[in-house]
């Protein structure tokens, strides 16, 4: 079994101006995803390989859409940012939400009401705040329909501002906003509807393109 291939390295595209950059940074991203299902253990990733890591996958409970992480995963959660940080204290650490298993009907009824978007909103800062992540990561595979891309256009434009305002008014804790950024695919045979890519430049700091 080939360890390695449980972390797959994505490729990225900066689509974000310098304002939400953190500018102290380097200008490149090199980051991966850690899947728990993959039972590699988080001590076993060479995070010096890395800028940035993206923990996967927490979840929408279909009735509040608030976010959770399965009870199986709150140990590995938990410590993943101070684990992998043992051998690059400067990698950033990312929540990444949904993932290729969860149903995406449950990511359309969040993002298709104000106050579904708001619990989801709410609750994943809280959570990414609680296990000390820096950002978090949507992966809804796939929005189909183009009232799911409008849709997913307003979440991330809700979300930003909320991240910004829970880093304003937490200014004395000195954390910056979390990061957000998306998992995007495109299969123009089989989906006519196309990101909102106005929303996804203004509001999220990179996006993660999923090749196969
Ligand atoms: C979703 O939330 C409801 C109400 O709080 C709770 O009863 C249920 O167990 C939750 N489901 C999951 C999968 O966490
Ligand atoms: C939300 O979804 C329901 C059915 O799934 C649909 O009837 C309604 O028009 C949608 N609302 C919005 C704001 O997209
Ligand atoms: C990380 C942090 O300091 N979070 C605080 C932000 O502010 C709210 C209340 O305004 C606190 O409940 C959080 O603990």
């Amino acid at each position: 079994m080939a360890a390695r291939t449980s972390i797959t390295i994505l490729f990225h595209v900066l689509l974000l101006s310098s304002k939400l950059q953190p500018s102290k940074t380097q200008n490149w991203i090199q980051a991966g995803y850690w899947y728990s299902g993959s039972e590699y253990p988080v001590s076993g990733i060479d995070s010096a390989l890395f800028t940035h890591l993206l923990c996967a996958f927490a979840y929408i409970n279909s009735s509040t859409y608030e976010l959770f992480i399965s009870s199986d995963d709150e140990q590995s959660f938990s410590t993943f940012t101070a684990t992998v940080r043992q051998r690059n204290p400067a990698i950033i650490t990312l929540l990444s939400i949904g993932g290729g298993s969860f149903d995406p009907t449950i990511f359309s009824s969040m993002a298709n009401t104000s106050s579904h978007r708001k619990s989801f909103i709410d609750s994943s800062i809280r959570t990414a705040r609680l296990y000390g992540f820096q950002g978090l990561d949507l992966m809804w595979v796939s929005p189909e329909t183009i009232p799911d891309m409008t849709n997913l256009g307003t979440l991330i434009q809700e979300w930003r501002e909320a991240t910004e305002a829970e880093a304003a008014k937490n200014a004395t804790s000195g954390l910056p906003p979390l990061l957000l950024t998306a998992a995007v695919e495109i299969f123009p045979i089989i989906y006519s509807a196309t990101y909102p890519v106005n929303s996804m430049e203004k509001n999220l700091n990179w996006v993660n393109v999923m090749a196969l």
